[in-house]
């Protein structure tokens, strides 16, 4: 049996080759298959930005070996920062109930 994070880690490797094996080369996203990733599997992350240049802009500050393609330590990147964020508002959160006593 795999543990909870094993399974996390797996789920992020099959997302992103669902998404990437789609068009072009098989082991990178391009724009059209980051845009799919983006709204298929972070829906609520892109319903909170209304803007419509976001996956451009996500793309821009993804590649960072200007290939105009996502590969897949492009697309951990993204993934970690999202998670990030996400911790620190769920820390916020406790710390607000406080049942988190701030470490500091
Ligand atoms: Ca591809
Ligand atoms: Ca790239």
């Amino acid at each position: 049996m795999p543990t909870q994070l094993e399974t996390a880690m797996d789920t992020l490797i099959k997302i992103f080759h669902h998404y990437s094996g789609k068009e072009g080369d098989k082991y990178k996203l391009n724009k059209g298959e980051l845009k799919q990733l983006l709204q298929s599997e972070l829906t609520d992350f892109l319903a909170c930005q209304k803007d419509p240049q976001l996956v451009d802009k996500i793309m821009k500050d993804l590649d960072t070996n200007k290939d105009n393609e996502v590969d897949f330590n492009e697309y951990v990147v993204l993934v970690a920062a999202l998670t990030v964020a996400c911790n620190d508002f769920f820390e916020e959160q406790l710390r607000k109930r406080g049942k988190l006593k701030d470490s500091k």
